[in-house]
């Protein structure tokens, strides 16, 4: 399986080995999945980077946001209830964009992407009940409401989801077209991408975030876009 095209370079990962060897930490590649391509990466965050983006967020956080699709435009919606805290690239120490061995020089490293094509890290916090419903991360190149989106760094190729806490029920990462369940624990990633190998928009990537039954949710979601992006 090939994870690049001849044409358009979409992010990939060395899957050659079971653990994947980054600039400052090796981590465990858990499983994997195809069609859609997705991955389970263990140990990506430890708990004490997780818990300083929990405090460097929490207090910042409001309701989530999506982009419509009527209008392009940043807005509250019913199917995403968490609360979020976007942050620009690089904003604080721990995933600042120059220092070698942060969050954000580990995303490119494990994805062979640029930082400057990554939207700014969200971090999420979902209570009992708080869920993302059924969504895709694409924008559907067809709506000519998404343009404005595109034009500001092409397509969103691929989602990486790192959770941040453990949670005690509910709160998985669900894919309903095929059947796949991604359970949160406390400094694993889920890479999925958005696209096929040809960059064309993958229908097989809708996934939902489930409510949280139980305990309390935290995650971060980096959107990882064709060019670079600029907010
Ligand atoms: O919280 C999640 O598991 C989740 C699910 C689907 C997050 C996102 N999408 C996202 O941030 O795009
Ligand atoms: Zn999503």
């Amino acid at each position: 399986m090939s994870q690049q095209s001849g044409t358009i370079n979409i992010p990939y990962m060395d899957m050659s080995h079971n653990s994947i060897v980054l600039p400052d930490k090796t981590v465990r590649l858990a499983s994997t999945f195809y069609p859609p391509f997705v991955a389970v990466i263990e140990g990506f965050l430890s708990h004490k980077e997780c818990d300083q983006l929990i405090s460097s967020a929490e207090g910042n956080m409001r309701d989530s946001r999506v982009v419509s699709p009527v209008d392009g435009t940043f807005a509250e919606h019913d199917a995403r209830t968490s609360k979020s805290h976007g942050f620009q690239r690089g904003a604080t120490p721990l995933i600042t964009t120059i220092e070698k061995t942060t969050i954000e020089n580990r995303i490119a490293a494990l994805l062979h992407w640029p930082v400057v094509h990554g939207e700014g890290l969200q971090v999420l916090k979902y209570g009992k009940g708080q869920e993302y419903r059924p969504h895709y991360d694409f924008f559907d190149p067809k709506n000519a409401n998404y343009q404005k989106n595109i034009g500001k760094g092409g397509q969103r190729v691929g989602t990486l989801l790192m959770y941040l806490s453990d949670v005690e029920a509910g709160g998985g990462t669900n894919f309903p077209k095929i059947n796949l369940e991604v359970r949160p624990k406390k400094g694993m990633a889920l890479y999925f991408a958005n696209t096929k190998f040809d960059g064309s928009i993958e229908p097989l990537s809708l996934h939902a975030g489930m409510p949280v039954n139980k305990g309390t949710k935290f995650l971060a979601t980096k959107w990882l876009r064709a060019n670079p992006y600029v907010s």
